[in-house]
C-alpha cells in the first residue's frame, strides 16, 4: 500500500504510525529543524523534519526536495501546539517517488495571477491551486444534485449520438465532420433525439454530454463544447418542465451548499437554498423594463446591454416566458404569435433555454417550412410523430453556465477543465 490515509483524514488520527502521500508545497528550513508542507486534494500536512532525528544524511536528501515533487512520508502523526493545522507528522522517511523539474511554468502558491493562457497550458499545476480545484468540486456537486434530483423524479438517463447529419439549433453553427464518404456534423444539442424517446414511450429522460457549437464569438460566456444537461418529458407542458427545473436547480445548490461549505468560502461565495418557485415574467414584460432605459423593439432577442437592464431589475433566478414564436427554434409549440417556451435566467445570464414542444405533425412541418427548412432532411426525427407522439415539453441547462454563477467566477473558462473557444484547441 502506497498510502495508509489521505491528508485530510490525518486530523483524525493523532498518535498513529501513516504512511502519507502528496505534493510538497514547500519546505521551510530553520537550522536543524525544516517543515515540509504536503498537499493533495484532501488537505494540507505539516511534515517536520528533524535532523537529529533522521541523520544529516537524509535531513539535507529532504530538504532538497524540489517544489511540487510527489513524495510518500511514512511516519507518525502527533498533536502540536505550534504548527498551523493544530498537528504534525514525524518522519521516519521520506520517498521521493516523483520530481519536479524547476523552476515550474505556473508557481502553484504565487500570489501573482497568471494569464488565462499560461493557465491553460498547465491546467495540471493550475488546479493544484486551492481556488481551481474548488470551482470543479462545486461543480461535480452541483451535476450530481442535478442527476439525484432527475433520476429521483423517475427520469433515465440516455446518451444519444454526437455524429449527427443534421442541426437542431439553426444551420450556422456546426462542426462538420467527415463520415467515411458522408458529410457528418457533431451535434450541437440531442433535442431531436430526446424528443423522437417520448415517441418511444420513455416518458422522462436525462442526457448529460457535451455539446458542440461552432461559435465564432470568443466571449466570456460562450465555449465551442460544453456540458448540456438536457431533459425531455411527456404528458407535459411548459409549466410542469418549468417546476422540474426550478426544483432542479435549487436541490443542486443544496448538495453544493452542503456538500462544499468550505470552497464556496475559499470563492467568497455566499449562498442560500433559492426559493422556489422563481419568479416568471413574460417577454412582453421583460421587453417594457428594457424600454423604459433603452429602445428595443419587438420580437429581437435580447442584446447584452438589454440582459444587463435585465439583470439590474431581477435579482437572482427568474424565467422569462412565452417568447415570439419567430425567434424561437422550430420544435417549440406555437401559442398564437408566441410559444410556450422559456429561458431561464439569473441576472443577466441565461442558464437554460426549454419549452413545451410542438407535437402536431401537420403543424411541425408548417413551422418549420416557415421557417425555410426543408422536412426531408428531418424525416428520421418527423417519423417519430405519425406514429402516436404524446404532448411533451423539456430543456437544456448549460452545466458551465450554472457553475460560472453559483462559484462567481467572471469567464466561462474557468468552468471547464481543458476548455475549447474560438482559438484553442489542445490541452
Ligand atoms: P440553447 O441553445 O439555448 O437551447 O442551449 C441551452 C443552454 O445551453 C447553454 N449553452 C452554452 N453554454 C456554453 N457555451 C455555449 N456556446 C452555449 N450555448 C448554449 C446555455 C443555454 O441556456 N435544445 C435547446 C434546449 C431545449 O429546448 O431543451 C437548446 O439547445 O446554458
Amino acid at each position: 500500500m502506497l498510502r495508509t490515509h489521505t491528508l485530510g483524514e490525518l486530523p483524525k488520527h493523532l498518535g498513529e504510525k501513516v504512511k502519507v502521500c502528496g505534493w510538497v508545497q514547500d519546505i521551510r528550513i530553520l537550522g536543524k529543524i525544516a517543515f515540509m508542507i504536503l498537499r493533495d486534494r484532501y488537505g494540507f500536512a505539516q511534515v517536520t523534519l528533524i535532523r537529529s532525528m533522521l541523520g544529516k544524511e537524509k535531513f539535507k536528501e529532504y530538504t532538497k526536495i524540489p517544489r511540487e515533487s510527489v513524495v510518500c512520508v511514512a511516519g507518525t502523526v502527533q498533536k502540536s501546539e505550534q504548527a498551523k493545522m493544530g498537528f504534525e507528522t514525524i518522519p521516519e522517511s521520506v520517498e521521493l517517488l516523483n520530481p519536479a523539474e524547476a523552476p515550474l511554468p505556473l508557481g502553484v502558491v504565487d500570489k501573482v495571477e497568471a494569464e488565462m493562457d499560461t493557465r491553460i497550458e498547465n491546467r495540471f499545476l493550475d488546479m493544484r491551486k486551492r481556488e481551481v480545484l474548488a470551482i470543479f468540486e462545486i461543480r461535480s456537486a452541483l451535476l450530481q444534485g442535478i442527476r439525484e434530483y432527475l433520476i429521483g423524479q423517475g427520469f433515465i438517463e440516455v446518451h444519444t449520438p454526437k455524429i449527427v447529419a443534421t442541426a437542431t439549433e439553426g444551420g450556422t453553427e456546426l462542426f462538420p465532420v467527415k463520415y467515411f464518404e458522408k458529410d457528418a456534423y457533431l451535434n450541437q444539442s440531442p433535442q431531436l433525439y430526446k424528443q423522437i424517446l417520448m415517441a418511444a414511450g420513455l416518458d422522462r429522460v436525462l442526457e448529460i454530454a457535451p455539446a458542440f457549437r461552432a461559435e465564432e464569438h470568443n466571449t466570456t460566456k460562450h465555449l465551442n463544447e460544453f456540458i448540456s444537461i438536457d431533459i425531455e418529458m411527456s404528458f407535459a407542458d411548459d409549466e410542469d418542465a418549468m417546476r422540474m427545473l426550478e426544483n432542479s436547480v435549487a436541490h443542486a445548490i443544496e448538495r453544493a451548499v452542503r456538500e462544499r461549505k468550505k470552497e464556496l468560502e475559499l470563492l467568497r461565495m455566499k449562498w442560500e437554498v433559492p426559493e422556489v418557485p422563481f419568479p416568471r415574467i413574460t417577454y412582453d414584460e421583460a421587453v417594457d423594463i428594457v424600454n423604459r432605459k433603452m429602445p428595443m423593439q419587438w420580437g429581437e432577442d435580447f442584446s447584452s446591454e438589454a440582459l444587463k437592464i435585465l439583470g439590474e431589475e431581477m435579482e437572482g433566478f427568474y424565467f422569462i416566458t412565452r417568447w415570439p414564436l419567430e425567434i424561437k427554434p422550430f420544435y417549440v409549440m406555437p401559442d398564437g404569435k408566441y410559444s410556450r417556451s422559456f429561458d431561464l435566467m439569473y441576472r443577466e445570464k441565461e442558464v437554460t433555454s426549454g419549452a413545451q414542444r410542438n407535437h402536431v405533425y401537420s403543424s411541425l412541418v408548417e413551422v418549420m417550412k416557415s421557417k425555410g427548412l426543408n422536412p426531408q432532411s428531418f424525416e428520421f426525427y418527423l417519423r417519430a410523430f405519425r406514429y402516436g407522439m404524446p404532448p411533451h415539453a423539456g430543456w437544456g441547462l448549460g452545466l458551465e453556465r450554472l457553475t460560472m454563477i453559483v462559484t462567481g467566477v467572471k469567464n466561462i473558462r474557468e468552468c471547464v477543465i481543458f476548455p475549447r473557444d474560438r482559438t484553442r484547441l489542445v490541452p
